[in-house]
C-alpha cells in the first residue's frame, strides 16, 4: 500500500496532501475517505472538466452529499446586486469551518474549481489543519484555549456559544473550532460579533484574536492557488478554510458539496471489490459502479 500510495500521492507542505491524476482507478476511489482522515485535506488535480452529474457521483463515493438549501451544489461566484452573504462577492472569507453557526456540520467539505480568478489572481484558497497548529502552541496558550467558549452575537440578534476545542471525530485528537470574522488584509465581516470567555468569565478575546492572526501564517496555513478543475476536500472537523479577495469581476467560481460520512458507507466502500488496483477506469466508468462495487 506504501508503493502504490507514494505513487499517487505528494505531500504538502505545512501539511495536506495531493494527487494529480487524469483518471480516478477504484484503488484510488476506495482510498480518498481514509486519506481524508489521515491527511485531512487532499486535492485532486488532473480530473479535467467533470458535469455537475460526475460531481456528486465522485461525491457519493466518499459519503452522502448533503442538501445546502434547495440544492446539493452551492455554486460560490461573485453575483451582482446579491445581499445573502460576502460569499457571493469577490470579498475574503475569514477562516471557518461550513455549518458552525447552522444546524448540521458536514463531516467534508469538497469544493470544485470551475474558473480560477483569470484576471490579477487572488482568490487563494486557505486552509489551516487545526489539530496540528493546536499540538504547536505553547501549553500554557492550549490551557487558556481549552477554557474559553466563543460567544458570536449574528446580524439577526440571535447568539450561539460553542466551546473553542473539540474532538476531531476521526482521530479523537482537539481541534480549533471557530468561525472568525477577520481576514488575514484586516477585511472584517460585520454581520457576526465575537467575543471570548474562560471558564471563570474573564474576557479572552484578544487571545483569540492572536490565535486567529497565528493560524493564518504559512507555519500553519496551507494557501492554494486555483487552477479550473482543481477539486479539494476538506475533513470540515479538523480544518479551518477561508479564502483570499479577488478582482471584482475576475470570474472566479467553486462549487460546493458537503459530505456527510458515516461509517457504514466509509468501511464499505474501504472494504469493497473497489480494491481492484489492475484496471483504470475513466472518471465516468468508475463512478458508475459505486453502488455495487
Ligand atoms: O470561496 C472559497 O474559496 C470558499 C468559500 C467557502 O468558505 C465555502 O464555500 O464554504
Ligand atoms: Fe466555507
Amino acid at each position: 500500500m506504501a508503493e502504490r500510495e507514494a505513487s499517487y500521492l505528494r505531500a504538502l507542505a505545512p501539511f495536506g496532501a495531493e494527487i494529480s491524476i487524469a483518471h480516478l482507478s477504484r484503488a484510488v476511489f476506495a482510498q480518498l475517505p481514509s486519506w481524508t482522515r489521515k491527511y485531512r485535506l487532499l486535492i485532486l488535480h488532473g480530473l479535467g472538466e467533470l458535469s455537475s452529474d460526475e460531481l456528486l457521483r465522485l461525491a457519493s463515493a466518499i459519503g452522502e452529499p448533503m442538501s445546502q438549501g434547495t440544492s446539493l451544489i452551492v455554486d460560490i461566484r461573485e453575483i451582482d446586486n446579491q445581499f445573502e452573504s460576502f460569499l457571493f462577492s469577490s470579498a475574503p472569507v475569514p477562516l471557518h469551518y461550513d455549518g458552525a453557526l447552522g444546524s448540521q456540520a458536514p463531516d467534508l467539505v469538497m469544493l470544485r474549481c470551475h474558473r480560477s480568478s483569470l484576471r490579477g489572481g487572488g482568490g487563494e484558497g486557505l486552509y489551516v489543519d487545526t489539530v496540528r497548529s493546536f499540538q504547536l502552541l505553547a501549553e500554557e496558550t492550549k490551557e487558556t484555549l481549552r477554557a474559553s467558549t466563543v460567544i458570536y452575537q449574528l446580524s439577526d440578534g440571535s447568539a450561539r456559544t460553542i466551546p473553542l476545542i473539540a474532538r476531531d471525530m476521526y482521530s479523537t485528537f482537539e481541534t480549533i473550532r471557530l468561525v472568525a470574522n477577520i481576514a488575514d488584509d484586516g477585511w472584517r465581516n460585520d454581520s457576526i460579533e465575537i467575543a471570548a470567555r474562560d471558564q471563570s468569565g474573564r474576557d479572552v478575546t484578544s487571545t483569540l484574536l492572536s490565535l486567529v492572526e497565528q493560524l493564518s501564517t504559512p507555519v500553519h496555513c496551507y494557501t492554494h492557488i486555483w487552477s479550473a478543475g482543481d477539486i479539494v476536500l476538506v475533513n470540515n472537523h479538523a480544518i479551518l478554510h477561508g479564502r483570499r479577495s479577488f478582482p471584482a469581476g475576475a470570474g472566479r467560481h467553486l462549487q460546493r458539496v458537503h459530505i456527510r460520512c458515516n461509517d457504514a458507507i466509509t468501511s464499505k466502500l474501504s472494504h469493497s471489490n473497489f480494491n481492484h488496483p489492475e484496471r483504470n477506469y475513466e472518471l465516468q466508468k468508475g463512478l458508475e459502479g459505486t453502488d455495487n462495487g
